[in-house]
């Protein structure tokens, strides 16, 4: 694209504000996706309001009562002493109930808020729990965010697509849509989540994808995935990602996929409670200044954001109202995913975002602060907000894609605006990021029992290796491991599944089928079995 070129379009925008996004020159070319775990905007990122008042963050006002419909019961403040939390508060569907609403039967609009504090005491009534589920982070201890934050764009208003736990929420990431899951369902995930999603779409545009994970790829939930066709998509994030980025030779949707156990020589960096949060701004910060050292950064928009809110508190009402179903599909609870999960964190960071022209701010306020932060979602409906189904939204807009996935992409906002602003990439992004410091103290505890989600990571492993069929499955597969054991049956499941996988393409097996493996006790490689997909 040449700058003359470019520039006509710009003013051609500038003159014609109805200009769909399509008649100007994209500058993106690869879009990076990270999606950490477990953890709301108020936690996180609420205290950098403190840096700049333009964030919808908090000022140490807000608080949840023991028992959210007793006035008289105790106060717990929202306080800036987040460090590092071991139990997991509650994130189930009817406990996110409990938070968004104070109870598990009400239903009251807006949302009050207002039991945090009473979902928590009712795990552990030493009030330890409720305690953490009401702190943030001081901006310091999440430094590498305080300076992205300073000079990309930090999302306000971005919510987590369904109020529930990870996995359904880590479907709507890459398909709009969790397909009628509010929790981890063993049926649906021995075959795999059937819906289409944006890997397809763009594959079928001729555009290239690539999975960077570390333990296991959460992406194998759906079942498209493991179709042999995108068996060479998955690369070991160690190996790959750095020498891919340093050759200009990462794809048109990269994903990261970041440690999901917590062991002495790989630490959990996903961010999920209990693990160090500054192991996760330690990833962040490699990924951000890998990508920033790369020939390909002039065309990178690199997207972090946080699966869902984990149970810690946020003082933003979730939506209610006008949110589609993706596609009709009700959860076993008759949920019609009419309603949106808690708000999360998330960070857009590009050289074509405008380090000092925040998107939708008050003149005033965007003369004094040079942050850039974008708000609630302009469109395309009256109804439309941002959150995750909007990464898809966006990618679809990016890359010029035919279709929408599911009702629920089409209503998203998407965010192309923000990296549209400019005739050419900035050349005075940072190339480090700050170190913070280590905030737990101990070792990993690699005698741990799983959390909820790793076990969920157990039965994808044994899906893949053929275990499932074992008469154990699913509800006992994962019991009796400890972190240390249940990340070694995983990485061995996975690279067992990818052998199997590179050995069906030598016999040239048809690409859209996927392997299907005995049970350990049996299987190698050379034994697996090739089903049709
Ligand atoms: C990125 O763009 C800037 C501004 O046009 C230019 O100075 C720089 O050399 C480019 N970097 C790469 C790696 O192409
Ligand atoms: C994040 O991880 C858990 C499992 O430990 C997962 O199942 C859940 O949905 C998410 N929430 C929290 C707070 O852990």
């Amino acid at each position: 694209m040449s700058y003359r070129f470019s520039f006509f379009f710009f003013t051609f925008l500038l003159l014609n504000s109805s200009t769909t996004s399509n008649a100007i020159q994209n500058p993106i070319k690869t879009v990076v996706v990270l999606v950490m775990e477990n953890r709301s905007f108020d936690h996180i990122l609420g205290w950098m309001k403190k840096l700049n008042p333009n964030i919808d963050g908090v000022t140490g006002s807000e608080f949840n009562l023991l028992s959210a419909d007793d006035p008289n019961s105790i106060r717990f403040m929202f306080k800036d002493t987040a460090e590092y939390v071991d139990p997991n508060p509650g994130h189930r569907f009817d406990a996110i109930k409990e938070q968004i609403f104070g109870s598990q039967t009400a239903y009251v609009d807006p949302a009050p808020m207002s039991g945090f504090v009473q979902q928590a005491h009712s795990i552990d009534n030493s009030n330890k729990l409720a305690e953490h589920v009401m702190s943030g982070f001081t901006p310091d201890k999440v430094a590498v965010y305080k300076t992205l934050i300073s000079e990309f764009a930090l999302f306000d208003r971005w919510f987590s697509s369904v109020p529930t736990s990870t996995q359904p929420n880590r479907l709507y990431v890459h398909s709009a849509t969790s397909h009628g899951a509010t929790n981890n369902a063993a049926l649906h995930l021995v075959k795999g989540y059937p819906q289409r999603t944006i890997f397809d779409n763009l594959h079928e545009a001729g555009l290239k994808f690539g999975i960077y994970f570390q333990n296991a790829p959460t992406t194998l939930f759906y079942r498209s995935l493991r179709k042999l066709k995108y068996l060479s998509t998955f690369h070991q994030y160690h190996l790959s990602f750095k020498r891919d980025a340093k050759k200009g030779k990462l794809p048109n949707y990269v994903v990261i996929e970041p440690s999901y156990f917590d062991t002495k020589i790989l630490p959990g960096n996903d961010d999920h409670p209990s693990h160090d949060v500054y192991r996760g701004q330690m990833l962040v910060k490699e990924v951000y200044e890998t990508l920033r050292a790369s020939p390909q950064w002039n065309q990178t928009l690199f997207l972090i954001t946080y699966d869902e809110h984990g149970g810690f508190y946020d003082h933003v009402p979730t939506p209610l109202r006008g949110i589609p179903s993706p596609d009709g599909i009700q959860s076993s609870e008759n949920f019609n995913f009419d309603r949106l999960g808690v708000r999360v964190p998330t960070i857009a960071i590009s050289p074509w975002i405008e380090k000092g022209t925040p998107l939708h701010v008050n003149e005033k306020l965007r003369n004094c602060y040079g942050d850039a932060v974008v708000h609630g979602a302009k469109g395309p409906t009256s109804t439309s907000e941002y959150e995750h189904s909007s990464i898809p939204a966006t990618v679809k807009k990016i890359f010029n894609l035919p279709n929408f996935l599911n009702k629920r992409d089409e209503w998203a906002g998407t965010f192309e605006g923000i990296f549209q602003t400019r005739n050419e990439p900035r050349t005075d992004c940072p190339w480090n990021l700050p170190s913070p410091v280590k905030i737990r103290k101990t070792e990993a505890d690699e005698e741990a029992s799983l959390s909820e989600f790793q076990q969920e990571l157990i039965q994808l492993g044994a899906v893949l290796k053929g275990d499932h069929v074992l008469t154990s499955y699913p509800h006992t597969i994962g019991n009796d491991m400890n972190v240390k054991q249940g990340k070694e049956y995983l990485e061995d499941s996975v690279k067992r599944f990818f052998e199997a996988g590179h050995f069906a393409k030598k016999m040239e097996v048809s690409e859209e089928h996927i392997v299907q493996m005995k049970p350990s006790l049996t299987s190698r490689p050379s034994k697996s079995s090739i089903r049709n997909a």
